[in-house]
């Protein structure tokens, strides 16, 4: 796959005196839970390169606390502008159209148009798709997979002929646990040949671990974020970390980071409607320069950006495996 050029992405260097791998942004938090009218909350957010500027589709909980997308567009990837109302998709099957809950999106441009991934309410939380050309008319595809699983995340290109996808099956609630698999399909409507790619580890990933923003291919192997939940005595944390999974066979896990690259510590990540959250649904890549920038949501709130290096993260990687 030829990953396009992103010289314009949003990026701020590592502040003086930082060692960390991952830095956050000095402006945070990029979008306030109040950037539109009808929101009680604005976070788990993605965003893609589009034409010669950036579009996404943002988490929006309304003040009826609806959980639903929106539609947003920015000149930056720092200051947006988003609908006040929700995505009206464009349905084949009314039974798809009876609204539950949308939620957690993530965005990808694979082939010939962006795909469009989240956690969609059908009798319990399951993995919905969609796909729009032009961020204009949103087509709803069939549920990928049955209820309950939710963190559904396309691969940004077929592998040997076949569409991939990541899910965490889960529960009708807020679940204890959950594990990270991988299923493929011919036409994004069959899912099956399920494997297991990654489960809880100790400390920060100790509870559940599910999947982040889209993989970013890299020479090397898929580099991914994937936050990971820790059961305090005070309730969940969210953190995230990474992993370099195999080109051809995205299942077998090449290095694993022992720690966390970011956990919430700030007072937006810490302070919100769910406290010490801090949830990567995608990035922005500049390869040239290996610059790479992760949109998050924090608290389930707010959403927030963060920077690191690809040759930093590989090297982390490598040494923290
Ligand atoms: C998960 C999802 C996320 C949320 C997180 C923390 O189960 O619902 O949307 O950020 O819990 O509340």
């Amino acid at each position: 796959m030829i990953q396009s050029l992103l010289p314009n992405l949003p990026w701020e260097e590592r502040p003086l005196g930082c060692s960390d791998v991952v830095w956050r942004y000095s402006l945070n938090p990029i979008i306030p839970r109040n950037l539109i009218p009808s929101s009680n909350s604005i976070f788990n957010s993605a965003v893609v390169p589009f034409q010669d500027r950036f579009a996404g589709v943002f988490r929006c909980d309304n003040k009826k606390r609806d959980m639903n997308l929106n539609r947003g567009f920015s000149l930056d990837g720092i200051h947006w502008q988003l609908d006040d109302q929700p995505i009206d998709w464009i349905y084949t099957d009314p039974e798809l159209s009876h609204f539950q809950y949308r939620y957690d999106p993530r965005v990808v441009w694979l082939e010939d148009r962006y795909y469009v991934t989240w956690c969609n309410g059908y009798h319990g939380p399951t993995i919905g798709i969609g796909y729009t050309f032009d961020f204009e008319q949103f087509h709803f595809l069939e549920n990928a997979l049955l209820p309950f699983n939710r963190n559904g995340v396309l691969f940004p290109r077929r592998i040997n002929r076949e569409y991939v996808m990541f899910s965490r099956p889960s529960d009708n609630g807020h679940t204890p646990f959950g594990d990270i698999y991988l299923s493929r399909s011919p036409d994004l409507i069959h899912w099956g040949r399920h494997r297991f790619v990654m489960g809880v580890r100790g400390g920060w990933e100790s509870t559940k671990v599910g999947a982040g923003p889209v993989p970013i291919e890299t020479p090397e192997g898929w580099l991914v974020f994937y936050h990971g939940v820790l059961t305090s005595c005070n309730g969940f944390v969210y953190s995230f970390g990474a992993a370099l999974l195999d080109l051809d066979q995205p299942w077998k896990v090449i290095y694993r980071g022992t720690s966390y690259l970011l956990s919430p510590q700030t007072y937006y990540e810490c302070v919100g409607d769910v406290p010490n959250v801090a949830f990567p649904c995608a990035t922005l890549y500049d390869p040239p320069t290996g610059r790479i920038a992760i949109y998050y949501g924090c608290a389930d709130t707010v959403t927030a950006l963060a920077f690191c290096k690809m040759d930093e993260v590989l090297e982390f990687l490598i040494n923290n495996s």
